[in-house]
């Protein structure tokens, strides 16, 4: 029997960038099969840029998740965030363009194209959220399609057409020469760039960012302060930032009811990620200095 030829292995960096909700984070999650970056359905949920690792018998990919592109910055905490795209795409092989389909396109989505055609690299265009019903506005985009060496529609949240996406991105990485990350690193860990404390942290943002409403989340940060075993339950201490004294009233809630809901949710999420039994005790601070502290 013939033996098939094997074929060489690829490695490389793949760079994801589009506007804030556009399914980035979402789609890393499907593509690694584990939550790497924490999602929700309100925009500038993402602030710093994730590295997450994917191996198969192909190669290895680390998919570079960012904060997503804006228009303009009113805060401080938009303008440190904004900024992390563009200084991280001369890390890419290639760069993966994420549309969400059911936005009309926008000034925003033109901040995005303008950096996107200054980076001389192999580039996908990747048309998310096809599983999503109503509003269509896919059109909007078909005069880009020559600037992008490929076109797909996928869906991130039901992994629609990611094989097909894996590749297509496969094939426009180079040789592999070295490893980029060590199986235990892959066993260990799947995110590169963050300790387990800072993925606390986000998971426990994330769930700020379900539970509290309007423009409150924006105003905070959360930061794990300790983390020991005892017993064999984790004891987990975490602040949760905030700008002022008024937003920190409204966090508690009304006999502390809104931040005991953010705990246990936090909680849960955080028991399934560690497979620990957690105790989870939150403090809400006033720190308007969060932003040039933490960002
Ligand atoms: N229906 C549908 N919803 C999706 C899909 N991909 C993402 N979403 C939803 O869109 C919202 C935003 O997803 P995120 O992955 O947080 O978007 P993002 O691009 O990382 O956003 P930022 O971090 O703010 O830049 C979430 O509510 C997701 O569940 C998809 O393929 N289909
Ligand atoms: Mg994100």
């Amino acid at each position: 029997m013939k033996k098939k030829k094997q074929e060489k292995q690829k490695a490389g960096n793949v760079v994801l960038i589009g506007r804030p909700n556009a399914g980035k984070s979402t789609l890393i999650n499907s593509i690694v099969q584990q939550k790497v970056a924490i999602t929700s359905p309100k925009p500038q949920t993402t602030r710093k840029v994730i590295k997450a690792a994917y191996q198969d018998e192909r190669g290895q990919i680390i998919f570079w998740d960012m904060p997503g592109v804006l228009k303009k910055n009113v805060d401080l905490v938009s303008k440190k965030t904004s900024a992390v795209p563009g200084k991280n795409l001369d890390n890419a092989d290639l760069l993966l363009y994420i549309i969400d389909k059911t936005r009309e396109r926008g000034d925003e989505e033109n901040v995005a194209l303008g950096i996107i055609r200054k980076i001389d690299k192999p580039k996908i265009m990747v048309m998310n959220k096809i599983d999503k019903p109503g509003k269509d506005f896919s059109y909007q985009y078909d005069f880009l399609k020559d600037e992008f060496d490929e076109f797909l529609e996928i869906s991130a949240l039901k992994s629609t057409h990611l094989k097909t996406l894996l590749e297509k991105i496969f094939s426009y990485l180079p040789e592999k020469k070295e490893d980029l990350f060590s199986q235990k690193q892959l066993m260990e860990n799947k995110i590169l760039n963050q300790t387990s404390s800072e993925f606390i942290s986000e998971l426990i943002r994330e769930k700020i960012f379900l539970t509290l409403r309007h423009e409150l989340p924006y105003s905070t940060h959360v930061v794990v302060e300790n983390m020991e075993e005892k017993n064999g339950v984790f004891h987990i201490k975490a602040n949760i930032l905030t700008n002022t004294e008024r937003y920190k009233r409204m966090i508690i809630g009304r006999k502390a009811e809104t931040v005991k809901t953010i705990g246990i949710k936090a909680r849960k999420e955080i028991e399934l990620f560690t497979d620990k039994k957690i105790f989870l005790r939150l403090n809400v601070i006033t720190d308007p200095h969060w932003p040039e502290k933490y960002l």
